[in-house]
């Protein structure tokens, strides 16, 4: 047995984003988001769920700050709903909707738990939908413009601030392969929609300096590592186009002021329309990178698709595939901290969202003993414990969720879940799950015994 101990101002946390957990779809002034339109569609959400009610966040915050005290955080990742604050994307400000968040701010405050808030978790105003979302050039001034009201009301308070979350998802799901809100199936949309996201980002954080906020700002994008199935020419060029599309598309711009060249050759006609002067907008000096990881993949050439490759997904010998098919793959945890560390200056990171669905029981109490969440989290943290010793800046960890919520396409059916929500219950009773005490357990003593 031994002893892990992390460095001591790791910061161990948990993160929740606004429409998977708030409810509240349409109270106090707030517009429609994209997500309330594509929930209410029929066929889009698995069993026809929405996040109309979700986890009634909204009503219940103080007890979940609560909670959040009792699990010992150091910091809570957020996200702010766009459209709660300003209900048509842009113009008149719903102050019932800024106020929500700063009552979230303060509670967390007096907990003594650090905000972490996200710009923009995917719930997008209709209205700007309607004039184009963010394949219109003018979604970099109206996101900018968003983000200059969150910051005169929470800038003083909110110490760290991500601009976007996954901005792959936002525009490959939900621009080329229509699998999420706003489900268009269009790959020059998706790759303009890129474009226009980086540049919201570069502003956004331009617009942060010039305001002379002290706290923190970055990003948060989805990584992973990609191995090619064979040694086969065919199949390292795959690769290497998939880990151009999913992280270097996303990671080279902002770090490296240039699209990866060989992915921009290859989409050739479908490339975005680039300014003079985007390049140097998007690549703003950032203050921490925020990693999402879940798995890793094994991608080989295929003679279909656009994108001519497919993967499977990477089950690390030892691990199984996750209830939501997502093969186990603790050591690319690490390989991937180490691989931003030598190739990217090893900026100042974040793992922002690292965590697992599982199919557990639930017992009459409503408590899960899920121990293969224990297992999992364990893994990882080891992965990242040994990266950091390895010279990865590493600074905290943020688990992936604090409670069940809508997953998206997946509906209420994968439990992300430190704590456990009754979805059949009208007040969203929470319980307390056991990897909820051994991550308190984790936290109270900065690691863990292996
Ligand atoms: O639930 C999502 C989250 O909103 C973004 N990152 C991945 C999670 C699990 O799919």
């Amino acid at each position: 047995m031994s002893q892990i101990n992390f460095p001591n101002d790791f910061i161990w946390g948990a993160a929740t984003a606004s429409y998977q957990i708030e409810g509240a779809w349409d109270e106090d002034g707030k517009g429609e988001s994209i997500w309330d339109r594509f929930s209410h569609q029929p066929y889009h959400i698995f069993n026809g769920d929405t996040g109309d009610i979700a986890c009634d966040h909204y009503h219940q915050m103080p007890q979940d700050v609560a909670l959040m005290k009792e699990l010992g955080l150091a910091s809570y990742r957020f996200s702010i709903n766009w459209p709660r604050i300003l209900p048509g994307g842009i113009g008149r400000v719903e102050p019932r909707g800024l106020d929500f968040y700063d009552r979230l701010v303060d509670e967390l405050l007096e907990a003594g738990i650090k905000p972490m808030a996200t710009l923009n978790h995917w719930d997008f105003p209709q209205a700007l939908e309607d004039k184009g979302g963010w394949t219109n050039r003018d979604s970099v001034d109206w996101f900018t413009d968003y983000a200059r009201i969150l910051f005169e009301r929470l800038g003083d308070r909110v110490p760290y601030w991500a601009t976007h979350n996954e901005p792959f998802v936002i525009a490959m799901m939900g621009y080329a392969f229509g699998v999420f809100a706003p489900g268009i199936a269009s790959y020059p949309q998706a790759f303009q929609v890129t474009h226009h996201l980086h540049m919201a980002h570069g502003k956004t954080v331009q617009l942060y300096r010039q305001m002379g906020l002290t706290g923190q700002i970055g990003i948060v994008l989805n990584l992973s590592t990609y191995q090619p199935k064979t040694n086969r020419p065919e199949d390292l060029d795959a690769a290497k186009r998939m880990e151009d599309m999913n992280n270097n598309l996303y990671l080279d711009p902002i770090f490296k002021g240039k699209y990866p060249e060989d992915l921009i050759a290859w989409i050739d006609k479908s490339r975005p329309e680039i300014r003079d002067g985007d390049m140097t907008l998007i690549s703003q000096p950032i203050d921490f990178l925020g990693i999402n990881y879940y798995t890793a993949q094994i991608v080989s050439f295929s003679p279909n698709g656009y994108m001519k490759f497919e993967a499977q997904t990477r089950v690390e010998p030892g691990w199984g595939i996750t209830y939501k098919g997502w093969g186990i793959c603790p050591s690319q945890l690490k390989s991937l901290l180490l691989h931003l560390k030598e190739d990217y200056g090893n900026p100042p990171m974040y793992i922002t969202e690292n965590g697992t669905t599982l199919n557990e029981p639930v017992d009459e109490t409503g408590y899960v003993n899920d121990q293969g969440r224990i297992n999992y989290l364990r893994a990882h943290f080891q992965a990242a414990h040994q990266a950091i010793q390895e010279g990865a800046n590493l600074k905290g960890y943020f688990i992936w969720s604090l409670m069940d919520n809508f997953e998206w396409a997946s509906g209420y059916d994968q439990r992300f879940g430190l704590l456990n929500v009754d979805f059949n219950d009208p007040a969203r009773k929470r319980t307390p799950k056991a990897s909820f005490y051994w991550y308190r357990d984790v936290i109270k003593t900065n690691g863990f015994t292996n």
